[in-house]
């Protein structure tokens, strides 16, 4: 008795719209459905109905904490296989969401990315030598290098684990088993009930992969505790050892484990997607990639090795604009649930029952007509200090919304404000292969083959 929702037109008995959404662009095919059906529509998965918004006014509505709150739907639900009550797919009522919420808040403040900075400044050089060592010579995969980055940066700033990405041509074990497990879990939702047979094998190599990232999990916490550290420097020390403000309780173990494991998947895919998909576009965007080079420039002038100080990432206003025009077009974390606190309405006209799901498609909704007339074009101009007062507050959510929204923000912009300053002060990117933008979709999203040839900048360019 809703409002006719717009949904796909090729709709077929039974199956619905299954057809037009392929496992592998979820969400290039919403952005499809968007473009031809408008701010709110419907795609039907045999028995489920899923509505997606992405209209400015109407995610204006379901960011109001009051009426909407964080959905954990199917997709989260079975990550919790690997994640449980971590951080991300903990329920909205789950007393551990809270209970952790409010120990670790402290290593996300402003404070501890100045702990995390020189940490974040090594791993970035392993990255810088290894690109040194491409110069001239075969191109690097750059998301591929930039998963290297991301995992080395969590395991350490967080951790203390080195997972040593860069000693080795491989990806590291860990990743491997990550990436399978989440594609699993995601592919779950689509396994036809009653057909348990055709899925052993892949729900075998899914405990077996739980087992083997627990494993490298309880590994690391055995390390720490083992080491007699009891401090709270890092998000390990606060699980470990912090009491709750409030409480005075600690994590329990099995949670500890569950926020690593949370931690080392958040904490890395969707940061190093957004830099794959930043230097792409800086190799597209000659002006944009000069103006970004002036300001590091001014910064570090020619010295060899700038030794960037936490203060200088804060003066990388136009590098920190490249980054957010970047997750506008490619939000790598580009769906979150939101659903009805109580029987409410939205748009004026769309009945929304409590407890009913809405997803909102975030790169949709950064192609709002609040963008302009010019959406897909790159620019970072949109992101100045003027025209962010200009647009409306609801309009850009990369990290989500509300009390559920992504707490690693801060670390993820740091992090990659420092590498992408330092990597477009040292080098050229030189785009041989002509590269056409390819997203890869997994649990993110990511430029797929995308390989720069390098050279290093001369006073010249
Ligand atoms: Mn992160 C939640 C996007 C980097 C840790 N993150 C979210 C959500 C989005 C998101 C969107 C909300 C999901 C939802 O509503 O269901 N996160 C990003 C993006 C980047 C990112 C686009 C990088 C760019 N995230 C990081 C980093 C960390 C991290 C780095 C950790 C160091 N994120 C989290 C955690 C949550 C989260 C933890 C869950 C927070 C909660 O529900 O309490």
């Amino acid at each position: 008795d809703r409002v006719e929702l717009p949904h796909p037109a090729n709709r077929l008995p039974v199956i619905g719209d299954v057809l037009g959404a392929p496992s592998d662009r979820l969400v290039q095919s919403a952005m499809d459905d968007a473009r031809a059906l408008g701010p709110i529509f419907t795609r039907k998965f045999f028995d489920t109905e899923v509505v997606f918004v992405s209209g400015a006014d109407l995610v204006a509505e379901l960011a109001d904490e009051d009426r909407f709150a964080k959905h954990v739907g199917n997709s989260l639900v079975t990550i919790r296989g690997l994640t449980g009550d971590g951080l991300f797919t903990a329920f909205n009522d789950e007393p551990n969401w809270a209970k952790a919420h409010d120990i670790l808040l402290p290593a996300f403040a402003m404070s501890s990315m100045r702990t995390y900075h020189p940490t974040m400044l090594a791993v970035a050089r392993k990255l810088i030598n290894s690109w040194d060592g491409h110069t001239g010579q075969s191109t690097v995969d750059v998301s591929g290098d930039m998963t290297k980055l991301t995992l080395d940066t969590i395991g350490l700033a967080g951790f203390g684990y080195d997972f040593g990405s860069f000693e080795s041509e491989d990806t590291h074990p860990f990743v491997t088993a990550l990436v399978r497990g989440l594609a699993f879990a995601q592919a779950k939702n689509r396994h036809v009930p009653g057909l348990d047979f055709l899925y052993r094998k892949g729900n075998e190599q899914f405990a077996a992969d739980v087992a083997f990232l627990n494993g490298v999990v309880d590994e690391v916490i055995k390390e720490r505790i083992a080491s007699g550290d009891t401090s709270t420097d890092d998000l390990l020390g606060l699980m470990l050892n912090a009491p709750h403000p409030k409480s005075g309780e600690t994590l329990d173990e099995v949670n500890i484990r569950n926020q690593v494991v949370t931690f080392l998947i958040a904490g890395h895919e969707t940061t190093s997607g957004t830099l794959s998909f930043a230097l792409h576009f800086l190799t597209k965007n000659p002006a944009v990639l000069a103006r970004a080079q002036a300001e590091v420039d001014a910064l570090w002038g020619d010295v060899e090795d700038p030794d960037p100080s936490f203060e200088d990432i804060g003066k990388l206003r136009y590098v920190r604009q490249i980054l957010n025009e970047t997750l506008r077009l490619w939000p790598t974390a580009a769906i979150f649930a939101r659903q009805a606190l109580r029987d409410t309405e939205i748009g004026g006209k769309y009945p929304v029952a409590k407890g009913e799901a809405m997803l909102v498609l975030t790169p949709m909704l950064h192609r709002d007509p609040v963008w302009g007339d010019n959406v897909e074009s790159f620019d970072p101009e949109r992101f100045s200090p003027e025209r962010e007062r200009e647009r409306p507050v609801h309009a850009f959510k990369p990290f989500g919304t509300g009390e559920r929204a992504c707490i690693g923000r801060q670390f993820a912009l740091h992090e990659a404000t420092l590498l992408l300053g330092l990597l477009i002060h040292r080098f050229r990117f030189l785009d041989q292969d002509n590269y056409q933008l390819k997203v890869k979709e997994t649990l993110t999203l990511k430029p797929e083959g995308l390989h720069l040839g390098l050279a290093r900048r001369t006073s010249a360019d």
